[in-house]
C-alpha cells in the first residue's frame, strides 16, 4: 500500500551545534556547559567530548552538498550561543556569526530551507557560573542573543525554534544530573523550567514585533503515556507522567498556565513562588507551529513508594540501541492527542529516528532496521494526517552520526555514517531510501 503525503510536505533532516560542529576553540568560541561536563571524568562514555565531533564547522559545504544530493528540502541546525558573544552576553563575535551566515547562504544557494534552533543545550559556561537557567537574568541575555540572530539571519531563516526539548535540559541536566550542567536539585530545576519558558515567550514577542516575516515555534520532546491496566491509580500515574514531561511545557506555551496536577504535588508546589505577575501571559504568545520530537512511548503504573507516585514499566517489545521501545503507533496517538488538547496548531516532527549499530561493509552501510523504523513512523504520521492532524513536515534525526551526549560517539542516529577517525561521510542505505521517499512523496508498506 502507498502512503502519499500532502504536496507541500516538508521533508528535512536535523542536527545540533555541540553534536556536530567540533571546532571547540576556533574563531573565538567560548566553552559551553557541555564542554565542562564532558571534560569532567565519569560523566560521558569513555570521556568523549564534542571537541571535534563531525567537524561540521569546517565541512559544512560538503555536508550541504550531501543534503542536496539526497534531495532533503529543509535542514534544521542549531546555533551555538558560545560562538556569538565573547562574554556570553553582549560583546559580539563576528567570526562566529559569520559561520551561520555562511551556512545559511550555502543552504539557500542549494535550494534547502534553513531552520534554526536557538537553544539546543549548549549554554555558555560563563552564564552557568552566574546560575545558568535558574537565574532569571539568563532569560534576558537569551532574548538579546535571539535579537542578534534575527538581525543576522532573519531575511533567510524561514523558521525559528526557540528551545529544543527544555524538559530534557531541565530534568536530565538539573534534576538527574546525567547531562550538563550536572546538577541534582529540584528548586534549580523548577527555576530552569520557568526561566526557559519566559525566555521563549519574550523571544516570540520580540520576533512578532520585528520586521521579519518568517515563523517561530518551540520544539518539545513528547511521548504518549499508556497504562497496562484500566486501574484508576495507574491512570492517575499516567497523568502525572504526562504532566511532568509533556504538559509542564505544552500548557504554559499554549494555555498560559502550568498543569494543576503538577502544581498540586510536592514536585511542583514551589512553582507559585517562582512565577512573577505577568509571566504566564508573557509565556503564552501565539506560536506559528509546534515542533515535536518523538522517539517512543511510556507505559506507566502507580507506585505509592515513589515520590512521583509512578514507575515506568519496561516493555518486552523490540528496542533500539538506546534501549527505547520501537512503538510507531505512539506517534499517531500523540499527534491526535495534541490536536484534541491544544487545537489545530500546525505541527512538525522536528526529530524522529533511531540508534542502531552500523557496520560498514565494503564502503556501504546496510542499516535495514533504521529504514524499517523510519518507514513505520512515516506511516504512523500519514495515518495521523488522514485522521485530521495538521502535520506539515518531518525531520529525521539525524542527518549524520554525531555526539550523543552522555553516550558520546557510541550511539549512531545518522542516516549518513561518520567515520570518526577520518571524518569521512558515507550515505547509509536508510538515506538512499529516504531520498526516494522525498522524491516520490510517498512511502510503501
Ligand atoms: O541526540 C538527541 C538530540 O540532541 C535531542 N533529541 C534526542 C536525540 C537522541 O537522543
Amino acid at each position: 500500500m502507498k502512503y502519499i503525503f500532502p504536496e507541500d510536505f516538508l521533508w528535512g533532516a536535523a542536527t545540533a551545534s555541540y553534536q556536530v560542529e567540533g571546532a571547540y576553540d576556533t574563531d573565538g568560541r567560548i566553552p559551553s556547559v557541555w564542554d565542562t561536563f564532558s571534560k569532567t571524568p565519569g560523566n560521558v562514555y569513555k570521556g568523549h567530548t564534542g571537541d571535534i565531533a563531525c567537524d561540521h564547522y569546517n565541512r559544512y559545504k560538503e555536508d550541504v552538498a550531501l543534503l542536496k544530493k539526497l534531495g532533503i528540502k529543509a535542514y534544521r541546525f542549531s546555533i551555538a550561543w558560545t560562538r556569538i558573544f565573547t562574554d556570553g552576553k553582549y560583546t559580539l563575535n563576528e567570526k562566529g556569526i559569520n559561520f551561520y551566515k555562511n551556512l545559511v547562504k550555502e543552504l539557500k544557494e542549494n535550494g534547502i530551507k534553513p531552520v534554526a534552533t536557538l537553544f539546543h543545550w549548549d549554554l555558555p559556561q560563563i552564564l552557568q557560573d552566574e546560575g545558568g537557567w535558574a537565574n532569571r537574568k539568563t532569560a534576558e541575555y537569551f532574548v538579546h542573543y535571539a535579537s542578534v540572530m534575527f538581525n543576522a539571519l532573519g531575511e533567510d531563516v524561514c523558521q525559528w525554534i526557540t528551545f529544543n526539548e527544555p524538559a530534557v535540559y531541565a530534568y536530565v541536566g538539573n534534576l538527574y544530573g546525567t547531562h550538563a550542567p550536572g546538577i541534582k536539585n529540584l528548586e534549580i530545576t523548577q527555576k530552569t523550567i520557568h526561566n526557559m519558558m519566559l525566555a521563549h515567550g519574550e523571544t516570540v514577542k520580540l520576533y512578532k514585533n520585528s520586521q521579519f516575516r518568517g515563523q517561530i515555534g518551540i520544539t518539545l520532546n513528547l511521548s504518549p503515556n499508556y497504562t497496562d491496566s484500566s486501574n484508576e491509580e495507574d491512570i492517575k500515574a499516567a497523568k502525572i507522567s504526562e504532566g511532568i514531561w509533556n504538559k509542564m511545557f505544552l500548557d504554559p506555551v499554549l494555555k498560559g498556565k502550568y498543569p494543576e496536577i503538577i502544581l498540586n504535588m510536592d514536585f511542583g508546589k514551589n512553582m507559585k513562588n517562582i512565577i512573577k505577575s505577568g509571566d504566564m501571559e508573557t509565556i503564552n504568545q501565539k506560536i506559528d507551529f509546534l515542533g515535536i520530537n518523538y522517539y517512543s512511548r511510556n507505559v506507566i503504573k502507580w507506585n505509592e513508594n515513589n515520590p512521583l507516585k509512578y514507575d515506568t514499566v519496561p516493555q518486552n517489545n523490540e528496542k533500539t540501541a538506546m534501549g527505547w521501545e520501537v512503538y510507531p503507533d505512539g506517534l499517531r496517538v500523540l499527534l491526535k492527542s495534541i490536536k484534541k488538547d491544544y487545537g489545530d496548531i500546525p505541527l512538525y516532527i522536528t526529530e524522529n529516528g533511531a540508534a542502531y549499530e552500523d557496520t560498514p561493509e565494503n564502503g556501504e552501510i546496510h542499516d535495514k532496521k533504521r529504514t524499517e523504523f523510519l518507514k513505520n513512523h512515516f506511516i504512523a504520521a500519514k495515518k495521523a494526517i488522514d485522521e485530521g492532524v495538521n502535520l506539515k513536515g518531518y525531520y529525521v534525526w539525524s542527518f549524520m552520526d554525531n555526539y550523543e551526549w552522555a553516550e558520546g560517539y557510541a550511539k549512531r542516529f545518522g542516516i549518513v555514517y561518520v567515520d570518526y577517525e577520518t571524518l569521512q561521510r558515507t550515505v547509509k542505505d536508510s538515506a538512499k531510501w529516504y531520498a526516494e521517499v522525498i522524491k516520490n512523496n510517498f512511502t510503501e508498506e
